[in-house]
């Protein structure tokens, strides 16, 4: 049985370990959080939508969690509109709770980090590492520092939970299975409508919670496409580049599928804001590479 810390002492670089662990250990206090925090706030996010209590309660944590390793030079949120500063050399963004609409229907959760080498906004080339947590069944931290992708899940050991290696060097099925979809049908773009059907036509299934990591997971795990595509109105669709797409497009590349806006590769973006958003197309590279070109018509 792996033993996060030993992964991390054995293969993650000096720098980027104190934080993978920190992003675990916190995990923990805001999943036994969720029950406790079911309400909404007053307050919106830079991208307006309302915050949930547990979305401040998660932005806190992790922010101070990240900063106290001394690795991190600041962290950048989703429930920000300006970074935090600390006394490392990492950039940190994150997107501390993902899908809180979910909150209330006690659907999956997550949390999305991506640790960067250069002062955010910058490309998704920048990216050493990346993780994600699930708040489902389990609580499992998958995370990509450089060597492949690999899933922990949470056990409790005493009063001390231990996370133990679930799945090591994790790839994207190639054989596709499940694929999921955001925002309105109506408001799709016709190559997207296109591409969907086609998908439904050769008997994929059809697998969308509204979380983004919940959904994605999914395809990680089954292989297949999500995606947040461009809407009608909204050009840009809705998930942001530094927050929840590029770092989810590290750990694709890692596990040997592909991400894209429609017609580039997602880490090749260099957002102009920290809150810039994209379209998502990610998965089974060859069904990606499918979207790209009904998108793209070439
Ligand atoms: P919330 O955190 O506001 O629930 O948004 C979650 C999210 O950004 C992402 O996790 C989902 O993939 C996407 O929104 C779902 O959006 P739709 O409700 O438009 O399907």
């Amino acid at each position: 049985m792996t033993i996060l810390e030993e992964y991390l002492r054995a293969h993650v670089p000096a720098d980027l370990s104190p934080v993978i662990s920190a992003i675990a250990a916190t995990s923990v206090t805001i999943r036994k959080a969720l029950p406790l925090s079911t309400g909404m706030t007053r307050g919106m996010n830079p991208s307006g939508e309302t915050q949930a209590e547990v979305d401040v309660y998660a932005n806190e944590m992790f922010a101070s969690s990240l900063l106290a390793t001394g690795q991190v030079a600041e962290v950048a949120s989703e429930e920000m509109a300006d970074a935090m500063a600390g006394s490392g050399t990492l950039h940190v963004a994150m997107d501390p709770l993902d899908g809180s609409s979910n909150i209330s229907t006690n659907n999956p959760l997550g949390s999305i980090f991506g640790i960067y080498s250069s002062k955010l906004p910058c490309c998704g080339e920048y990216l050493t590492g990346a993780a994600f947590v699930t708040y489902g069944p389990m609580l499992t931290l998958t995370f990509a520092a450089g060597g492949g992708v690999q899933t922990f899940v949470a056990i409790e050991r005493g009063d001390r939970p231990e996370f133990n290696l679930l799945e090591g060097d994790l790839r994207i099925p190639e054989k596709p299975e499940v694929f999921g979809f955001g925002g309105l049908r109506k408001e799709w773009v016709e190559p997207v409508e296109r591409f969907v059907a086609s998908l439904e036509s050769r008997g994929m299934k059809l697998r969308y919670g509204g979380t983004f990591v919940g959904d994605y997971n999914q395809v990680l795990r089954y292989g297949g496409i999500f995606g947040y595509p461009a809407l009608k109105n909204k050009p840009r669709g809705k998930l942001r580049v530094l927050y929840e797409a590029a770092p989810m497009a590290y750990i694709t590349r890692q596990a040997h599928g592909r991400a894209s806006n429609g017609s580039r590769d997602i880490l090749s973006l260099t957002p102009s804001s920290l809150a810039e958003s994209t379209p998502v197309y990610m998965g089974t590279e060859s069904l990606v590479r499918e979207a790209e070109a009904m998108i793209t018509g070439h």
